[in-house]
């Protein structure tokens, strides 16, 4: 062996973390630590069963993220107009000082709920993430209904199943044919088809995609089916038809386990191939094939993204295909069955953390998804309270991630508007902020992480120093809560690591030092409860084929202020179905886009580093051949999207991989990426969907045409 690189490996030291990025994968980490504050490589965990010595390509390279030479290092105070980029250097103490003054200077004036603490999942980490809800109940601030990523899908997810578990995605390995629906899973969560690959390799399984374009998850299925954005209600709902119809269906499991598997019976019968062809774009043989194969095969393994569900209409069509697993009777069976989101098995305490005992019922709530009506003050946004004119904003990047970015961007530069942004680079939130302050990176501060896309807590302690500078989360907001007048008020005053002690010893699973030995748990319920063979999760055990819509439990119901639901959730459906809800392409806008995820980006982070920007290239549009035929566009040209909502160039990039009259912009860039710096969020809206809201990015109707000059 060649001494040299003994030595050096033997020298090379390794720090166990967590991935603290809003990805379901959630990877246990290898980081190697070349000094007290500069890591090199990172890798995926070997010894971790969902992991399996996985990470993505941005990850690995996370070094270039950390150390790179644009981060945050100084709280910064703006000196010229809003927006316009000048600042002035401050110290930390005078930068949090005025920040509390405005905060008390806005609520003398209207109220404490005129400010609005506004955070979303940049971190992942449940102290540095949630903290700020501490602050928000001590101080009766606005409420924040956390719409934008979740609700369409776990309120689809939630109305068949009755709760947030599904078969354990490991097991994936052991089925003969893995579904992935409407997720891009090479891009968003590498692991899956490390799981879903290996059960090709060692069983000869299948692996489906059903997505709107041949991706790069399509590239590497057996059997790609593309559909017609928000068309995939009517695709289960044939796949349903024909397994009843050619004694496909499951009685004996319908009888013992459904609501009313005659009342969906007879539902289906008109919901024939040819119907679902004319609505979905598929060819009949594909519908029929593929109806065949889940029909035969007992071990087939549904995996359920978020992808698909972000349509008006995208609770009911993930319903709709978690329906077909229990029509086929999938459940039973080991690599069998759904899965979606285990993030209701974990139930760690966040009480005293999140300040929940300090929470008045009586304040409003507000919409996440729709700060921009929020913020240019639409009454109905407003929920009869006073505008917002002050935040703090932890995590998240609105300027650029929030439907109607006009109305964003226009509300941020209210002059009465008070914005104080804790970021780590310049984003474009930052940018239209009165005061930034640098955040630390997860690697700089201890933090507990919950895996959504599999079953571990992982725990993700302070590696390395971070740069002179930079803050925690929780820092920031203990610091405020001194200069708010709450820091007496039980859950403040503690350290991240006695928050994390208490979370895990309330639920009896140790403390900090106990999971740094172990560096994770494995939360995995038994067999029979994670494939619901005890029964699914609402009060009489069974799967409903006709969900309770409104009224009855939900993981993301509207808060009292908000109403009963949202949208024209009178139209759902009683059955499984396809519902036109969503914006059905018309003359003046002929085509629908979707904004699928990139897969260097994630969401707006990583748009600052060295090897994301070379993958990515530029904004590019992918538009069918014939349609640029028609439209008159080469590949490469400039093309200019548009709707009521505003207009955004892309390139053109001529790909046959889907339907006619659709088109997909990947990746959500930095406003300023795109001519006239204005982002994709321009054309996406923030009508709240039925029933109880979310972000419909990949539901928009537009025309498409050269821009003019
Ligand atoms: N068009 C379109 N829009 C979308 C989507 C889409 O598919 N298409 N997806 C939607 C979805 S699902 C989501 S979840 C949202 C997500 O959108 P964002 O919430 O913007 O998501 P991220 O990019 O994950 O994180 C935002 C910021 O958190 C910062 N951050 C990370 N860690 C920390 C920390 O410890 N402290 C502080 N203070 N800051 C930190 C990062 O630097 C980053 O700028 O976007 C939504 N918007
Ligand atoms: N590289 C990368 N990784 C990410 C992210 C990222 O932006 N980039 N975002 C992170 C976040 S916050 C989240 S929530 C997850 C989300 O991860 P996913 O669950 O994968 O969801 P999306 O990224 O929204 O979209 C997935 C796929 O759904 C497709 N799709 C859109 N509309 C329809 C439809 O009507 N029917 C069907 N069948 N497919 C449709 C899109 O084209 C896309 O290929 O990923 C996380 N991981
Ligand atoms: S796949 Fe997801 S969880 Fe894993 S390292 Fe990449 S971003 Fe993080
Ligand atoms: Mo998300």
């Amino acid at each position: 062996m060649n001494q040299h690189a003994t030595v050096s490996q033997a020298k090379l030291k390794i720090g166990h973390s967590a991935c603290p990025h809003d990805c379901p994968s959630t990877c246990a980490l290898d980081v190697e630590l070349l000094s007290d504050n500069r890591i090199g490589r990172i890798h995926g965990d070997r010894t971790n069963s969902y992991t399996a010595g996985v990470v993505c390509a941005k990850v690995a390279r996370y070094a270039d993220r950390v150390h790179h030479p644009d981060r945050l290092l100084k709280p910064l105070v703006r000196a010229g107009g809003k927006g316009e980029g000048n600042w002035k250097e401050a110290s930390w103490e005078a930068a949090l000082d005025l920040v509390a003054e405005k905060f008390i200077a806005a609520e003398e004036k209207l109220g404490s709920e005129t400010v609005w603490p506004y955070f979303y999942a940049g971190t992942m980490g449940l102290v540095q993430r949630d903290g700020i809800e501490r602050l928000r109940h001590a101080k009766k601030y606005s409420g924040f209904f956390g719409s934008i990523c979740t609700n369409l899908a776990w309120t689809g997810w939630y109305m068949g199943a009755g709760a947030l578990h599904g078969s354990d995605p490991r097991e994936m390995a052991k089925s003969d044919c893995v579904v992935i629906w409407g997720t891009n899973a090479v891009a968003t969560q590498v692991n899956v088809m490390t799981h879903a690959v290996r059960a090709r390799k060692e069983r000869g399984a299948k692996i489906v995609v059903i997505d709107i374009y041949d991706n790069a998850t399509m590239k590497q299925a057996d059997i790609g089916l593309i559909v017609k954005p928000g068309t995939d209600g009517a695709l289960a709902c044939a796949v349903m038809h024909v397994l009843f119809r050619d004694g496909m269906a499951d009685r004996a499991y319908l009888e013992k386990y459904t609501d009313d598997p005659k009342g969906l019976e007879a539902h289906l019968a008109t919901r024939t191939p040819e119907w679902a062809a004319a609505i979905t774009g598929l060819p009949v043989e594909e519908i029929e094939a593929f109806a065949r194969l889940v029909g035969t095969t007992k071990r087939t393994f549904f995996r359920l993204g978020y992808g698909f569900a972000r349509q008006r209409n995208g609770s009911v069509n993930m319903h709709a295909a978690l329906s077909i697993a229990a029509v086929a009777g999938c459940w039973q069976y080991e690599g069998g069955g759904a899965f979606h989101s285990n993030s209701g098995i974990f139930k760690l305490d966040k009480g005293l953390l999140e300040g929940t005992r300090l929470r008045d019922p009586n304040v409003r709530y507000l919409d996440h998804s729709r700060i921009g009506p929020v913020l240019v003050n639409a009454p109905d946004a407003l929920y009869g309270g006073p505008p917002v004119t002050a935040m703090l904003i932890q995590n998240t990047n609105p300027a650029n991630v929030a439907p109607e970015q006009r109305l964003v961007r226009e509300g941020f530069l209210r002059d009465d508007l008070f914005t104080c942004v804790h970021e780590q680079f310049m984003t474009d939130t930052a940018k239209v902020a009165d005061v930034v302050l640098p955040a630390t990176m997860f690697l700089e501060h201890d933090d507990i992480y919950r895996g959504g896309g599999n079953q571990h807590i992982n725990l993700g302690p302070k590696l390395i120093e971070p740069p002179e500078g930079p803050r925690t989360n929780h820092f920031v907001i203990e610091e405020l809560a001194k200069r708010l007048g709450v820091s007496h008020l039980p859950g403040f005053g503690m350290t991240e690591r006695e928050h994390i002690d208490v979370m895990l010893g309330k639920r009896g699973l140790g403390d900090f030092a106990s999971l740094k030995e172990q560096k994770w748990l494995d939360m995995q319920p038994d067999f029979e409860t994670a494939h619901f063979l005890k029964g699914f999760g609402h009060p009489d055990g069974k799967f409903r084929f006709k969900p309770q819509w409104v009224g009855g439990a939900a993981p993301n119901k509207p808060p009292r202020n908000m109403g009963v639901a949202f949208g024209p959730y009178d139209r759902l459906p009683e059955f499984p179905d396809h519902v036109d809800l969503i914006e059905v392409a018309d003359e003046e806008h002929p085509f629908r886009l979707a904004t699928s995820p990139a897969r260097s980006f994630l969401n707006s982070s990583f748009a600052e580093t060295p090897m994301s920007k070379a993958r990515e290239i530029r904004p590019t549009l992918l538009v069918h051949p014939n349609d640029a035929d028609r439209l008159g566009l080469a590949d490469g040209d400039r093309v200019e999207i548009g709707n009521k909502r505003g207009e955004v160039v892309l390139h053109a990039k001529l790909f046959d991989g889907l339907r006619q009259g659709v088109v997909i912009a990947e990746g959500i860039w930095p406003n300023d990426a795109h001519e006239r710096g204005e982002g994709i969020n321009v054309l996406t809206g923030a009508d709240a969907p039925a029933p109880y809201g979310g972000a419909a990015v990949h539901d928009n109707k537009v025309w498409v045409r050269r821009p003019a000059g």
